[in-house]
């Protein structure tokens, strides 16, 4: 995995998308140039069974078209059973130590909160982590609250190569700073999936990684 992979990181599930159908805005999404894709089905009304099975494969056909990574949220055995790129995980899932035994060189990201959290990813080969949120977001119920760019700061001074993914609550108006604080990428759900007008988002959203590292 490239950092520049971390871009434009685009997250979705069937119920973050209301007036549209999904599969169309993932499309629409990677046809407009994001630069990975992580299918996270989850909370009230998602699919289960069958149909959750069937949605990931189709969202992981479109990844594949665009030739983007198509990762996994938490549910390691539907990773490999559909032969996924990747997976991420958050601190509550397992031990990231027995993620990387099961999953062998698949891509792992790990949300991390503390710096010990960062060390643990890195000791157990995570090939990037997430820090967030950073600020107010109404996509997860238990979100912790808003951190700031101050933390992702501090881990991009004390590990300069640690590619970083940055999460909650980005959008035009704020996307700059998080890039400006260290990230390599930002991680998002609803200004995608709300957005009236995703090609025009997806511009923005990547014009902000040029102009601040260049
Ligand atoms: N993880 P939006 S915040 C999936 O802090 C997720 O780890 C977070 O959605 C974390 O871009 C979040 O709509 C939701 O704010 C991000």
């Amino acid at each position: 995995m490239k950092c520049n992979d971390l871009q434009l990181y685009f997250i979705m599930g069937s119920t973050n998308v209301h007036k549209r159908r999904p599969l169309e805005v993932l499309e629409e999404a990677l046809q407009s140039g994001i630069t990975m894709f992580q299918f996270r089905e989850k909370g009230p009304g998602a699919l289960t069974g069958q149909a959750y099975e069937i949605f990931a494969q189709s969202c992981q056909k479109l990844c594949k078209q665009c030739h983007i990574p198509f990762i996994v949220n938490d549910d390691i055995e539907l990773a490999l059973k559909l032969g996924a790129d990747g997976i991420h995980v958050g601190q509550d899932d397992f031990p990231v130590a027995v993620i990387r035994e099961k999953i062998g060189k698949m891509l792992l990201g790990v949300s991390v909160h503390t710096i010990e959290e960062v060390h643990t990813a890195i000791q157990y080969e995570a090939d990037y982590v997430g820090i967030g949120p950073i600020f107010t977001t109404t996509s997860k119920s238990d979100a912790k609250p808003p951190c700031g760019t101050e933390f992702l700061q501090q881990v991009r001074t004390e590990l300069p190569e640690l590619p970083i993914v940055a999460i909650g609550g980005i959008d035009e108006s704020n996307a700059q700073k998080v890039f400006k604080a260290g990230a390599n990428g930002i991680a998002v759900i609803s200004t995608i999936c709300e957005s009236v007008n995703i090609q025009h988002t997806v511009a923005i959203l990547k014009s902000f990684q040029c102009n601040s590292t260049g």
